[in-house]
Order: C-alpha cells, then structure tokens, then sequence
C-alpha cells in the first residue's frame, strides 16, 4: 500500500483489494449526507457500491468518522452518514484538520475525497456532480474548492458534468487557467447533469476507458500532477427535460438569494430545493446518472 499513513484506516474489503492489486474506485460521502434525502441516499451509496464490483473493480467509499479518515465503509456506517444527513459535518481540504485533530465524523467533498483516495494511493473516484463557480461569483467569489484540487491532487474523477446551478462557462475557463484536462465521454458536448446538452463544447471528447487510462498514464509519467475529469452523459432514458430543470433551477436560486444562504450551505440547500420543485424526478435522474458512472470508473480502474 502506497502513502500509508496512521490517520488512515481501511475497510477489510478495501484492504484485500489493494493487497492483491485489485481495481480501486473511490466514493464520497458528502453525496450521502448532503446530496441526496434519506433513505434514498443510502440505497444509492449501496447499489453504487454494487454496480462497481459487477464491473470488476473494489469500491471505496470516503468520510471521516472520530477523526479516522476512512477508506471503504461498512452498511452500518453508510446507514449513519446517510440518517443523520446535513448534521454531520461537510468536508472539504480546509475542514479535514479540524475534524481529524478532535476526533469529529465528517462527511467529505470531491475536493476532500481526492486528497484522502490519493493518501490511499487510489487514482479513480466517481461521483455525480462536482462543485464548480457559482452563478453571480464574480460578485460572491463563490467557486468551489473542487476545482482546486483538480490542479493539485492526482485523481480522475468520473462525473455527470457539472449542474446548471452553476455557471458553467465560468466553470470551464476556471478549469482551464488551472491546467484540468475535461473529457466529454463518447460526445463533443459537456454533457450537464441532468440532461446530456449544455451547448457547450467540450475541451476534449474521449471513446474509451482505454484512451482515458492512457491519457492518465501520460500525465502520470510526464510529471503534470493534478486530476482530471471525466463527463459522462446521463443515459439518454433519463435525462430530463432542460427548460423543466432549468426553471427549477432558477426558482431555487431565487429563493436562496432571498434567504440570503451563502457558503458551504449553498449547494445542499439548491440541491435539496431542486428535488422538491421537481417532485423528485430529479433525484431519480440523479440516482441512475451516478450508478452510470460508477461502472465507467470501475472500467477505467481496471485498464489502470
Ligand atoms: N454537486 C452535485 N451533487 C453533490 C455535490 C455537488 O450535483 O452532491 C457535492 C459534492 O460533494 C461536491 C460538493 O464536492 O457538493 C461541492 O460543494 P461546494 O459547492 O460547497 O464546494
Ligand atoms: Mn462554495
């Protein structure tokens, strides 16, 4: 095992896999406890976990839990993270010595999770949407510490694109000033969430899980550092309607504006507002976008 270190504890599945050198797929826990309500987001994080081993790699599922940075969960503890939901803390790179130095649960980020899989000495993690800049940000600064850490931390994150909560033009040019490599997964488009158009062209297409290992291979080799993501485009049967979506998306940035949230509070509260005002065929289309990309990210695990 690569970067061990004496915060980290793994699960026996995970450790088995990484004795035999089985494929690893990273997961996070801030999709669990803030992404998604009970007890959907539990079922979810089980079947993910599932769709992961039918495609031949080893799920590791990310949090923290008494200052203990957790790779692989037992049931018992996706049921905890998932029950208790927005009251565990949410964790991202500046949170994780806090709640590690006084023993707290934390439920981690993708910015989070990367740099926990990467002390793991894990390269593919997979997830729904990442964080991006928000809408407004030239005003609020509000752009999230994911994407940061896609240019620090090496991991390739498999992903839905980014959702229409934020901008996603402004979200693109980020990623490009800091040297993240985005791949639209068999389509030219970025691929936005919920549905598979956002009319934007993706920096780059990939076809394979081949061609994304050799890429990462390459970047690996070269030195570069940093992550990469990947945007796989929800299946087609569950994409949703974009003027449907993006009206409640609207509706609920709205609303938080006059709530005046800001902060980490702001994507849970949008995400959970937007399931509401789509009377949760939203959350539907959210569950089969990431079992989606927990089997792209198993597939790309195993040509690594
Ligand atoms: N986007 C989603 N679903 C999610 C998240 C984002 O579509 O669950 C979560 C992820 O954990 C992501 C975090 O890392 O929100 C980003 O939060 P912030 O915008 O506060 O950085
Ligand atoms: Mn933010």
């Amino acid at each position: 095992m690569k970067n061990m270190n004496e915060y980290l504890s793994f699960s026996p599945e995970v450790r088995e896999a990484m004795e035999k050198g089985k494929p690893i797929v990273a997961l996070e826990s801030t999709i669990i406890s803030h992404g998604m309500p009970y007890p959907k987001n539990v079922e979810t994080a089980v079947a993910v976990e599932q769709t992961i081993r039918d495609n031949g790699a080893v799920p590791a599922t990310i949090a923290i839990i008494k200052g203990r940075l957790m790779v692989g969960l037992t049931p018992e503890e996706l049921e905890y993270f998932g029950k208790k939901g927005t009251a565990i803390a949410k964790v991202s790179r500046r949170d994780i010595p806090v709640i590690v130095a006084r023993g707290e649960d934390g439920a981690t980020t993708v910015a989070a999770t990367m740099i926990i899989a990467h002390m793991a000495g894990i390269q593919v993690f997979a997830t729904g949407g990442i964080g991006g800049v928000h809408r407004g940000a030239e005003k609020t600064m509000d752009i999230s510490a994911d994407l940061d850490e896609f240019s620090k931390t090496p991991v390739m994150v498999v992903c839905a694109g980014a959702k229409a909560i934020l901008d996603l033009n402004l979200t693109m040019e980020y990623l490009e000033t800091k040297g993240v490599p985005v791949f639209a997964y068999q389509t030219d488009e970025l691929p936005a969430f919920y549905s598979r158009k956002s009319g934007i062209k993706a920096p780059f297409r990939s076809d394979s899980a081949q061609d994304l290992a050799a890429i990462w291979k390459a970047r690996t080799a070269l030195g570069l550092g940093g992550g990469v993501i990947v945007a796989n485009p929800i299946p087609e049967q569950y994409s949703m309607d974009s003027d449907r979506i993006n009206a409640a998306i609207d509706e609920a940035i709205a609303e938080m504006n006059k709530l005046g949230i800001h902060g980490k509070e702001t994507t849970p509260y949008l995400l959970d507002k937007i399931q509401k005002l789509t009377g949760g065929d939203s959350l539907e289309s959210n569950i089969r976008l990431v079992l989606n990309n927990a089997a792209l990210a198993a597939r790309i695990a195993e040509q690594l």
